[in-house]
């Protein structure tokens, strides 16, 4: 990842504009730490902001966050997508009018690992080339595509290696950080659970499985329910954690966001 970020600073100042993307069900714990602070690159160029997977957000909550981040001069505009099926013709127009006059424009893609770097690149040079994927980590390389009218840099993702482990913990949650690297995926599903429990969010998740069983231990009702079993009935925990970890990271559960502007998520 630092040698990613140091690529990155090695091309920045060629670039003409960035766009940060953030994922919509989480967009302050999944900002760029790239952006912030007095040498940060959201003071030394305009900056788009686009709110990725907003198929998997509550849309209410989408419409506050988008409210929230216009408010101020800090994005030149701020857009929310479905990058699967939603087309991206009206930010690449908006986009083009920042065009120098003699050559194309430089755009930069930048953001933490696994928030849709890659998959919006390719939304906005209309052909699938770059790599995309579930995990974090999948770009390596900052890697220049051609456009109509602009060039399009893409990036690895980049996370703050200075941020405390609790930041870590929610951003394995959303697929951004992997859940090996913060103790496990049992202690990551359960800290999911009892983060969704504690905002009053845990039957809106568990609804696509028709509500689950009051018990104390819903990582153990969780593992039956994905059938995580093994010989005598028993519930492996690790393979109910990382199932259950996979299937909200990939939103195969409800659609729903943790947080609201001016409440970021804390690790309870
Ligand atoms: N449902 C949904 N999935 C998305 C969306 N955008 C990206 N994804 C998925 O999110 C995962 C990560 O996408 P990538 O484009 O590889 O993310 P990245 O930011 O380039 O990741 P790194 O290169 O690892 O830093 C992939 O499985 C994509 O299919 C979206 O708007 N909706
Ligand atoms: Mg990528």
């Amino acid at each position: 990842m630092a040698k990613g970020e140091r690529k990155l600073g090695e091309v920045a100042d060629k670039l003409d504009v960035l766009v940060e993307v953030r994922d919509a069900r989480a967009p302050f714990s999944t900002s760029s730490p790239l952006m912030l602070g007095k040498s940060g690159l959201l003071r030394l160029k305009p900056v788009f902001l686009v709110l990725s997977k907003r198929d998997l957000a509550d849309p209410d909550r989408t419409g506050v966050w988008l409210d929230n981040l216009r408010v101020g001069m800090s994005y030149t505009d701020v857009r929310a997508f479905d990058l699967r099926n939603d087309s991206v013709g009206s930010l690449i127009s908006e986009l083009l009018k920042l065009r120098p006059v003699h050559r194309s424009l430089r755009v930069g893609v930048v953001g933490i690992p696994n928030v849709g770097k890659s998959m919006f690149l390719n939304k906005l040079v209309g052909r699938s080339r770059a790599k995309v994927g579930g995990i974090p980590g999948i770009t390596r390389e900052v890697g220049w595509y051609k456009g109509s009218g602009f060039l399009v840099v893409d990036s690895p993702g980049i996370l703050d290696p200075h941020s405390e482990p609790g930041a870590h913990q929610i951003l394995s949650w959303l697929g951004c950080a992997k859940a090996d690297v913060v103790g496990g995926y049992e202690n990551a599903a359960v800290g999911l659970i009892r983060f969704l429990r504690a905002r009053l969010l845990w039957d809106r998740v568990t609804d696509v499985w028709g509500g689950l069983p009051d018990s104390d231990d819903a990582l153990e009702m969780v593992g039956r329910r994905l059938g995580c079993l093994v010989a005598g009935g028993v519930v492996n925990r690790e393979l109910a954690a990382r199932r259950f970890l996979e299937s909200f990271a990939s939103g195969k559960l409800a659609p729903v966001t943790l947080e609201l502007p001016g409440e970021p998520i804390r690790a309870l």
